[in-house]
C-alpha cells in the first residue's frame, strides 16, 4: 500500500514485517544449530499460551526499539500508538497460560532449545463485557485481519484418530500386536510463531496446531442435493481448534474438551519424535514437560507410538516414557483435577484405555507388602467412586520422572494430600520450582520509568541479571531517589487515572492509595472478602465523616467463567457497591471502587506499574503460587496478603517487615473447617463485619432487587469455605496498618524499595534454570 492510503493498522503490520526479517534469520540458524549439535531439547505441552502483545517484546528483545521509533516517526507514525492497535494472543485463562508465556521467553533468553506445543485457537479467551455490572461473553476475533506473526506449515501437518477399534495382529514368532483402527481422523496443520529471546540471544519456536478435515467437502453429499451434511464432518473436525475452554479450576467434562487433548498430544509428540531418529533413545535428545494435565494422555500415546508403531518392548518403551515425560501439576482443588470416565476413553481412544490398564495393573502389581484396600484405590489410575474414571493427575504421575509442584508450599500439599501414598511409593519425584515471572516484559518493558531508575542507580547491568537489583537495599533511606520513584509512580498512576476514565467512565484521585486486586474471578481467591471490607470501610467512613480518612482507590479486574454464577455475582456486587460509593458525596477523596472490565495481559501491563497495593488474599492452602504477586512486588508495590502459594517465599526475600500478612495459616484453615458453625460464630464476635453483610444482605447497595445478595451473604454463615469471614477482622486490622503506613510516605517508600531490591529471584530464568538442571537435565549457562 501507498503511504497516503495506509491505515494505522497497515502500519502496524509493515513495522512487524520489517523486524520479521531479522528474526527469521536467527531462527533459522538456531534451528539449524540444534540439529547440527544434535543439542538435547525441551518440549513445552501447554493447552493454553497467554502471551499477549508481541510486537513490543520483539522490538525491545532484539534492541531495535529506539531505531523503529524514530524510523516510524520519520514517517509520521507514531510507535505507541500502533503498537496498542495488536490484539492480544489471549490463548489461556490465567496463571498457569500466563506461565507458559514466561517460559517460552525465559528459555529463549537463556539459550536453550525449546519448542512450545498448543493449540491455535480461533477464538481465545471470551472478551468480557460489562453491562450494569452483569458479565456477557463475546468472542474474541484475534485473527481478524491475519496475524503477521504466525507461518503456516502444511508441510509439516500430521494426521490424528479418534475412535474406531484395535486389532490384535499375531506375528510369525507368536507375539501379538495391536492395531488401532481410528474410525475418524483430523489433520493438525501447524502453525509456528517465532519466541526471540533477550538481545536476541536464540529464536525459539511456539508450534500452535489447527485442525483441519482431510477432505473439505463430501462431494457425494454434495450432488445427492445435501449441501449442509456435505460440510458437515468438516465443521466436527475444525470444532476442535476453534475456541479456548474459558473455564479453569473446573473441569469441562466434555468431549470435546478430551478431543482437543488428545489432538494437540499425539501430533506433539509424533512431531517431535520425527526430530530424534532412534526411538529407544528418545529420553537422551528430548525432555517433554507436560503443563498441568491437559496433556497427561502423553504417557499413553508415548507407549503407543514406541510399543504399537515402533515395536519397541513394553519395558523398555515404559523407561523411555518416563525418562522422557515431567509432569507440573498448579492446582489441588478437587473440583479442577481433571478425570474422565472409562466410557468416553474407551469409546474416543480405545487403544490409549487397553494402556492405561495395564500400565496401572503394571504399578499395582509391583506393590509390596501387604496394602490396605484403601491405598490400593487411592493409588489407582481409575478412580470407582462414582462411576469409572480415570485419574488424569495419577496418569501423569506414574510416567513422569519428576513431577513438580509450583512453590513451597504448593509441593509440601501436594505431598501430604492428593499424591500423598503414590509419593510413598516413588520417594523423590515429586520436586518443588517455584513459579517466576520474565523481568524483560513484566519490569522493562510494562515500566519504563522505574527501569531507567534503576540503570541509572544499578548500571545497565541489571538489564542481563536481575541479581543486581539487590543493591538497591543499599538505597532504600535516599530520600532523593526515593522521590524519583514517587514520580516515576505517580506518572504510571496517571496514565492508569486516564485509562479508567476512558474505560469505566469515572474519575480517579491519582494521589490515593492505587489499591489493586486483578485476578480471575474465584471465591478461593477472595474477591469478596476485598468487597466486604470496602463496604465496612464505607461505613466506617460514613460513621465519622471527619476523621482524617486515608484516601483509597480500590481498582479490580477480572473474569468470571462463563458458567460460574457465584463469581458472576462477585462482579456484580463490585459494581453495585462502586456505584453506592460513587454516589455519596461524603465518599469523595477518600474512597473509590472501579471494576475495569475485559481483565488481560495488556491492561495487566499498565495497573501493575500503577499499583501501590497489591492484594493477594487467597484462603491459605489454596492458591498453588501465584504470579500476579510477583509482578506486583517487583514493581515496589507492597503485598496485602495471606500465607498462602508464593507469598510466603515473597516474604522470605523482601524481608517480613516488609510485606503485610494476615489470616489463617493453611493448617489452621484445615482446622477451622472442621468446625460447621465457624462463619455463624465468626459473624457472631465482629460487630463490624455484621454490620458490612447486613449492608449487602438487605438490598443497600442493591435498591432495585433487595434480595439480589441475599445468599451470597447467607452462604457466608451457612458455609464460609473460603474462611471470609474468619479473616475478616485481620483484614481490617491490616489495611488500617497501611492506611497509618501511607501517612508516613518514607517509611512506605522504603519498604517499597525493599521489595524491588528482594524480587530477583523470582525472576523465570532462575526457574527455568532449575527445571532445566533438576528435571530436563540439560546444560545452561
Ligand atoms: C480442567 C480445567 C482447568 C483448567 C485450568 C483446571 C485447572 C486449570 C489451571 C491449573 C488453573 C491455573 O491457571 N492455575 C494457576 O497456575 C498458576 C501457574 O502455576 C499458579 O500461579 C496459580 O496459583 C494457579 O491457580
Amino acid at each position: 500500500k501507498d503511504a497516503t492510503v495506509a491505515t494505522p493498522y497497515d502500519w502496524l503490520t509493515a513495522s512487524i514485517e520489517v523486524v520479521r526479517d531479522r528474526i527469521i534469520d536467527q531462527w533459522i540458524k538456531a534451528t539449524k544449530e540444534a540439529y547440527e549439535e544434535k543439542e538435547k531439547r525441551v518440549y513445552y505441552l501447554s493447552l493454553e499460551f497467554l502471551i499477549g502483545r508481541l510486537m513490543r517484546d520483539a522490538f525491545s528483545n532484539l534492541g531495535v526499539m529506539e531505531t523503529m521509533r524514530a524510523a516510524l516517526a520519520s514517517l509520521g507514525v507514531d510507535l505507541d500508538l500502533i503498537a496498542g492497535l495488536e490484539p492480544d494472543a489471549a490463548l489461556g485463562n490465567g496463571g498457569l497460560g500466563r506461565l507458559a508465556a514466561c517460559f517460552m521467553e525465559s528459555m529463549a533468553s537463556l539459550g536453550l532449545p525449546a519448542h512450545g506445543y498448543g493449540i491455535r485457537y480461533d477464538y481465545g479467551i471470551f472478551r468480557q463485557v460489562l453491562a450494569e455490572g452483569v458479565q456477557h461473553e463475546v468472542p474474541e476475533d484475534w485473527l481478524a485481519f491475519g496475524n503477521p506473526w504466525e507461518f503456516e506449515r502444511p508441510d509439516l501437518s500430521c494426521p490424528v484418530g479418534f475412535g474406531g477399534h484395535v486389532e490384535e495382529v499375531t506375528e510369525e514368532d507368536g507375539a501379538v500386536r495391536h492395531v488401532w483402527h481410528p474410525a475418524e481422523t483430523v489433520t493438525a496443520v501447524p502453525y509456528d510463531t517465532p519466541v526471540v529471546g533477550w538481545r536476541g540471544r536464540r529464536v525459539n519456536t511456539l508450534r500452535l496446531w489447527s485442525a483441519r478435515a482431510p477432505s473439505p467437502l463430501d462431494l457425494d453429499a454434495f450432488n445427492r442435493g445435501d449441501h449442509v451434511g456435505a460440510t458437515a464432518g468438516r465443521a466436527r473436525a475444525e470444532a476442535i481448534s476453534r475456541v479456548l475452554y474459558p473455564s479453569d479450576e473446573s473441569p469441562a467434562g466434555r468431549e470435546l474438551r478430551l478431543r482437543q487433548e488428545y489432538f494437540f498430544t499425539s501430533a506433539s509428540l509424533r512431531d517431535l519424535m520425527r526430530r530424534h531418529p532412534d526411538p529407544g533413545k528418545l529420553h537422551e535428545h528430548a525432555a517433554v514437560q507436560l503443563n498441568d494435565t491437559h496433556p497427561a494422555l502423553a504417557v499413553a500415546e508415548l507407549m503407543r507410538l514406541l510399543v504399537d508403531e515402533k515395536g519397541i518392548g513394553w519395558e523398555q518403551a515404559w523407561t523411555v516414557t518416563r525418562e522422557t515425560l515431567s509432569y507440573t501439576n498448579h492446582t489441588l482443588l478437587p473440583e479442577a483435577l481433571e478425570t474422565w470416565p472409562v466410557e468416553l476413553m474407551e469409546r474416543l481412544l480405545p487403544r490409549h484405555m487397553q494402556i492405561i490398564y495395564l500400565i496401572n495393573w503394571h504399578s499395582l502389581q509391583s506393590l509390596e507388602g501387604p496394602r490396605t484396600e484403601d491405598f490400593i484405590r487411592s493409588v489407582s489410575l481409575i478412580d470407582e467412586t462414582s462411576g469409572r474414571r480415570v485419574r488424569m493427575g495419577h496418569l501423569a504421575f506414574l510416567g513422569s520422572h519428576k513431577v513438580n509442584g509450583v512453590s513451597a508450599l504448593h509441593t509440601d500439599l501436594m505431598r501430604e494430600t492428593v499424591f500423598r501414598d503414590l509419593a510413598s511409593l516413588h520417594p523423590g519425584r515429586i520436586v518443588n520450582k517455584t513459579n517466576g515471572i520474565t523481568f524483560r516484559r513484566w519490569l522493562q518493558q510494562a515500566n519504563p520509568g522505574l527501569t531507567a531508575i534503576l540503570v541509572d542507580v544499578l548500571g545497565p547491568g541489571i538489564l542481563d541479571d536481575p541479581g543486581l537489583l539487590a543493591g538497591l537495599a543499599a538505597h532504600e533511606g535516599d530520600p532523593a531517589l526515593r522521590e524519583r520513584l514517587r514520580a516515576a509512580r505517580a506518572r504510571n498512576k496517571i496514565a492508569l487515572a486516564r485509562l479508567i476514565e476512558e474505560r469505566a467512565g469515572t474519575r480517579v484521585d491519582p494521589s490515593a492509595i492505587f489499591d489493586v486486586q486483578v485476578k480471575r474471578i474465584h471465591e478461593y481467591k477472595r474477591q469478596l472478602l476485598n468487597l466486604v471490607e470496602t463496604a465496612a470501610l464505607y461505613e466506617a467512613i460514613r460513621a465519622e465523616p471527619h476523621r482524617n480518612w486515608t484516601p483509597r482507590v480500590k481498582i479490580m479486574a477480572g473474569k468470571a467463567a462463563p458458567s460460574y454464577h457465584k463469581a458472576k455475582l462477585i462482579i456484580r456486587l463490585a459494581h453495585d457497591l462502586g456505584r453506592r460509593i460513587e454516589e455519596d458525596p461524603s465518599m469523595r477523596g477518600r474512597l473509590k471502587l472501579v471494576f475495569l472490565p475485559n481483565y488481560n495481559v495488556s491492561l495487566a501491563e499498565r495497573i501493575v506499574p500503577a499499583a501501590d497495593l497489591s492484594e493477594q488474599i487467597s484462603t491459605a492452602g489454596m492458591e498453588a503460587s501465584g504470579t500476579g504477586n510477583m509482578k506486583f512486588a517487583l514493581n515496589g508495590a507492597l503485598t496485602i496478603g495471606t500465607l498462602d502459594g508464593a507469598n510466603v517465599e515473597i516474604r522470605e526475600h523482601v524481608g517480613p517487615d516488609n510485606i503485610t500478612i494476615f489470616g489463617l495459616t493453611a493448617p489452621e484453615v484445615a482446622i477451622r473447617r472442621s468446625d460447621p458453625d465457624h462463619g455463624r460464630a465468626a459473624i457472631a464476635r465482629s460487630p463490624r463485619l455484621a454490620s458490612a453483610l447486613h449492608l449487602i444482605r438487605s438490598g443497600g447497595v442493591s435498591p432495585d432487587e433487595k434480595g439480589r445478595y441475599a445468599a451470597l451473604v447467607d452462604g457466608l454463615s451457612d458455609d464460609d469455605a473460603f474462611m471470609v469471614t474468619d479473616d475478616f477482622d485481620a483484614y481490617w486490622e491490616a489495611q488500617r496498618g497501611l492506611d497509618a503506613l501511607w501517612a508516613d510516605q518514607a517509611a512506605w517508600w522504603r519498604r517499597s524499595i525493599a521489595n524491588t531490591a528482594g524480587m530477583a529471584w523470582f525472576s523465570s530464568d532462575r526457574t527455568i534454570r532449575e527445571y532445566a538442571q533438576d528435571i530436563w537435565r540439560m546444560p545452561v549457562e
